[in-house]
């Protein structure tokens, strides 16, 4: 089949049947999935996308942190590869598409090449990310973290879940523990295909984001250490609580990020109190602010606020106040020629697109930091994810990988 622009198109249908075969893996209670990295349904879901890419003739590499590289061989055997890729791990109450698409649109985009007999001249490798969530295991983009070297290995092998699990003991338990040196690849380029994740592409009618930046990010996890008490018996000027610091922090974490409008949110998706018991005042509440924001030095500033107010706040009542950075990245910039391609695709394919600033975070992030990176967003329902309900249409999902196609080809040379 002669390849020639009109008619480099990708298998909607393919792309939309592979998605809905991998939701069936690790089903949430509401539609949606709990594929949460490192269980076994992670692990069930690793072994599906291998057989897919067997079937397009890829060959597998893993790297120490359990990161999926597979690889489709370009003609000139010294061109750096260019990776395409996403993450197919999920929040608890995840939804379908978060990082899934990422993954099997780069793999659309494979079988696609090999239905038009395309051989580029760089290889292609599609990359499953390990532990993008970081909802078992904090940080977030955890693997991509320790490739683009910011994230070390021992550290991340030693974060605990939980239930005490670490990162190193689940990744040997599920047999999915590489022995390729985490980083030791180089990248010509990477691209990836992601949602929205939030209101604006649908709101505006756009198919797709071009992604030119990402915004930062701080997860500040605070330690609040009260004394524990019995809550009948303990008058009330006698109490240390914990409790009440953080219900403090958190009203002053929403004021602080609001005192920062418009471009910058904060707040707290996880917080665990000890001993949890009805009838006794906390010993220690264990959070984690998660604050974000495109600009550098308000990003900085409202860590620096968050910090030194919730300090205050704590001395007043009389609590202990520990607090550490589990998680980091400044504002991205992605590479323009690679937004120019992501541009142009769009355009050629006639579908309407929008400039657009990521709002969640994505192993892009840290590939940038390598190599030129860039991503390519579809819109999503009503910007709702992280949430079972999250919903695109088949029409979305093909633009955001014809786009991602026709990008990777001009990058990847035919
Ligand atoms: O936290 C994030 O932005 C990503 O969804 N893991
Ligand atoms: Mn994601
Ligand atoms: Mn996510
Ligand atoms: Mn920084």
């Amino acid at each position: 089949m002669a390849v020639s622009g009109e008619n480099l198109r990708i298998d909607g249908d393919r792309l939309w049947d592979s998605l809905m075969e991998m939701a069936k893996i690790g089903p949430g209670i509401a539609g949606g999935n709990n594929r949460q990295t490192l269980t076994d349904e992670d692990a069930e879901g690793r072994d599906l996308f291998k057989s897919w890419c067997d079937e397009a003739g890829l060959s597998m590499g893993v790297d120490k942190m359990g990161t999926m590289f597979m690889t489709r061989e370009g003609t000139d055997p010294d061109a750096l590869p260019v990776y395409v890729g996403s993450h197919l791990d999920t929040q608890p109450t995840g939804g379908k598409y978060d990082g899934v698409l990422g993954v099997l649109g780069a793999l659309e985009a494979v079988r696609s090449m090999n239905d038009f007999g395309i051989r580029t001249k760089h290889p292609i490798v599609v990359v499953n990310w390990a532990n993008e969530e970081g909802a078992r295991f904090a940080p977030a983009m955890m693997a991509s973290g320790v490739f683009a070297g910011e994230i070390p290995l021992e550290y991340a092998y030693g974060r605990k879940d939980l239930e005490g699990k670490t990162y190193g003991a689940e990744l040997e338990r599920i047999g999915w523990k590489g022995d390729e040196e985490v980083g030791s690849r180089k990248m010509h380029a990477y691209y990836e295909l992601h949602i929205e994740q939030g209101p604006i592409l649908e709101a505006e009618g756009k198919d797709i984001g071009v992604v030119t930046h990402c915004q930062g990010l701080w997860w500040l996890e605070f330690t609040l250490t009260g004394r524990e008490a019995h809550t009948g018996s303990t008058p009330m000027e006698m109490r240390v609580n914990a409790g009440l610091a953080m219900a403090r922090v958190l009203e002053m974490v929403q004021q602080v990020a609001m005192s920062e409008q418009p471009g910058a949110v904060a707040g707290v998706g996880q917080m665990q109190f000890s001993p949890n018991s009805r009838n006794v005042l906390p010993g220690s509440v264990v959070f984690t602010v998660d604050l974000r924001t495109p600009s550098q030095d308000k990003l900085d500033r409202m860590r620096a606020e968050i910090e030194r107010r919730a300090a205050e706040i704590c001395e007043e009542i009389g609590v202990q106040c520990g607090v550490e950075a589990v998680g980091h990245f400044d504002p991205v910039t992605f590479d323009e020629t690679l937004v120019g391609n992501v541009r142009k695709a769009a355009e050629e394919l006639g579908y309407s697109h929008l400039d657009i600033i990521s709002g969640a975070g994505h192993d892009a992030c840290w590939a940038a930091k390598v190599a030129p990176a860039t991503m390519v967003m579809c819109p999503c329902v009503k910007g709702i994810s992280h949430n079972e309900a999250e919903e695109i249409s088949k029409d979305w999902a093909t633009a955001g990988a014809e786009v991602l196609f026709r990008a990777v080809l001009e990058t990847a040379e035919i």
